[in-house]
């Protein structure tokens, strides 16, 4: 099989959709796998359809379109694994195989577009909702949408349909992601505002990279006194603001930027590195034997540390592979610091102040500049845009785009104490920029639309289309987006994005600073 179709992030080749290889580096037989994952899953949703809820099912929704996402799993012996056990629980349920991978792209060039728009949403939640199960938190409405949504998936459904199903989805991820909220939070306190270092400490060292905070929590623990230092990476930096994270003393801060900046990065490293969900990247040979998975990231060749029956991970083995490679044989001070931790908790905290300083004047926008990062060279538009942005303006962030130009913190300074660049979490910590643009909307006495906030994000992977539909089924206008439109959607659809929510592509930072000024 040397055939594949994908075009499900913005790395799509052509812009239109890798056929031979992904730009990502997924070979066909593994693109093809995929197919087959959700052609399967769509398989089971009919099979189980009007039945009661079934945890095991619905944890197999979660975890196997996850594993479809961007930069996830890459070895075609876990994703044959996971089609098999779909399809033996499909038959169990008494369904038959009835759900070709090819039906997928069945139908006119728009349906095709709508029903990927939600089949890669999907995925993107699912990540959330994975990471929240593992906390111990589900919700009946989340849990419950995936096999509504996978059945939605193998139904014909008319363009006003497939947009209905494509709102109500939004508002599930936005259910979704504050379940994700709630168990982090509840797990390891509200992320509070911390100055982080990116310092390389002498000494052994595992890198953790990806969204997981469990996985960091169980390292933590079990590489405590063991004179392993831990450090994060990428999507993993807010981790440093969480108390219950925060208080070990080996976890010394952070290391590089954002995921696909890893082949250089991570070249020739004295240390280990955790991936713990996206984004993974062909691995060098100079660092491949230095690496290792869990949760539903793999690579062939690479460890891969898989949890327990209850849930227990034993990183044993890569906390004495670090002791072994002996780390950084010198200190090397970080040549910044960074901030993070500003979630709606500690940004409401200074509500009153930001709402006092909008009132007067002094803070006369918000803009909100996030979303993934990526290899494109067009994506130093969000550096220009934070670096032209006016003194007298707020800057929220969140996701891994934030490395386009977080190191720019004390360069842009405060306004009366108040930070003008606040990095606000992870991707799903989108949740908290919605928190507040909600919360000023109440105070105003006014929509979010009519507030002085304008969205500007880049997208890569599906956790961003999850995100987008949320804010779209929020009914929120006028979000620019780039650094390119998804291939996945058709003229059609984007004429309604546009005409219905005002949805506009970037074109240069000074200009759509102009615009967005009127
Ligand atoms: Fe191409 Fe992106 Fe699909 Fe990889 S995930 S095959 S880069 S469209
Ligand atoms: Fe980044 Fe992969 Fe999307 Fe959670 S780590 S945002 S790209």
């Amino acid at each position: 099989m040397s055939e594949m179709f994908c075009f499900q992030c913005e790395q799509a080749a052509g812009g239109t959709g890798c056929t031979r290889t992904g730009v990502c580096g997924k070979p066909p037989e593994v693109s093809n796998l995929q197919d087959e994952i959700s052609a399967a899953l769509i398989t089971l949703a009919r099979a189980i359809d009007g039945q009661p809820a079934n945890p095991t099912f619905e944890a197999l929704f979660m975890d196997a379109l996850f594993m479809t996402i961007t930069n996830v799993n890459f070895d075609p012996q876990d994703n044959a694994a996971m089609r098999d056990r779909i399809l033996q629980a499909a038959v169990a349920a008494g369904g038959a195989n009835t759900y070709r991978p090819e039906d997928l792209f069945h139908g006119d060039t728009d349906v095709v577009s709508l029903r990927s728009t939600l089949l890669f949403g999907m995925r993107g939640m699912a990540a959330y909702a994975a990471h929240a199960r593992v906390l111990g938190k589900t919700d009946p409405k989340v849990s419950a949408w995936f096999q509504k949504g996978m059945k939605a998936l193998g139904d014909e459904h008319t363009v006003e349909e497939w947009l209905e199903l494509i709102m109500e989805f939004g508002l599930i991820n936005l259910a979704c992601m504050e379940l994700l909220d709630a168990a982090n939070t509840g797990a390891y306190g509200h992320p509070e505002p911390t100055r982080v270092s990116l310092t390389q400490h002498k000494g052994p060292f595992i890198i953790i990279t990806g969204h997981d905070l469990l996985d960091l929590k169980m390292l933590l623990e079990q590489s405590e006194g063991k004179g392993v230092n831990i450090y994060t990476h990428g999507e993993m930096l807010p981790a440093l603001a969480y108390p219950g994270l925060k208080k070990y003393p080996h976890l010394k801060g952070h290391f590089g930027t954002a995921w696909q900046n890893q082949q250089k990065e991570f070249a020739n490293l004295p240390g280990v590195v955790l991936y713990t969900t996206n984004c993974i990247m062909p691995p060098r040979p100079s660092y491949i034997q230095h690496l290792a998975t869990t949760a539903e990231v793999g690579w062939p060749g690479v460890q891969h540390i898989a949890a327990d029956d209850t849930g227990h991970k034993d990183f044993s083995t890569i906390i004495q592979q670090a002791i072994d490679l002996g780390g950084w044989t010198e200190e090397t001070a970080g040549a910044y610091e960074l901030m993070t931790g500003f979630g709606h908790n500690a940004v409401m905290s200074v509500a009153d102040k930001v709402v006092d300083a909008v009132k007067s004047g002094a803070i006369k926008h918000i803009y909100l500049v996030g979303g993934c990062d990526g290899a494109k060279l067009g994506r130093d538009y969000y550096t220009q845009f934070v670096e032209k942005t006016p003194k007298d303006s707020l800057v929220l962030t969140l996701a891994c785009g934030k490395f386009r130009f977080n190191h720019l913190q004390d360069q842009l300074g405060d306004i009366g104490g108040i930070p003008r660049l606040l990095d606000m979490g992870q991707c799903n910590d989108a949740y908290s920029a919605i928190q507040v643009a909600l919360t000023l909307a109440k105070v105003f006495e006014c929509g979010v639309n009519d507030l002085p906030l304008s969205l500007i994000l880049s997208w890569y992977e599906q956790k961003a289309v999850c995100i987008l539909l949320t804010l779209l089924a929020l009914g929120i206008k006028n979000i620019r987006i780039g650094p390119t439109l998804p291939a996945f959607v058709s003229p059609t659809v984007l004429n309604v994005l546009v005409e219905q929510f005002g949805l506009t592509p970037i074109t240069t930072a000074d200009d759509d600073l102009k615009t967005i000024a009127g």
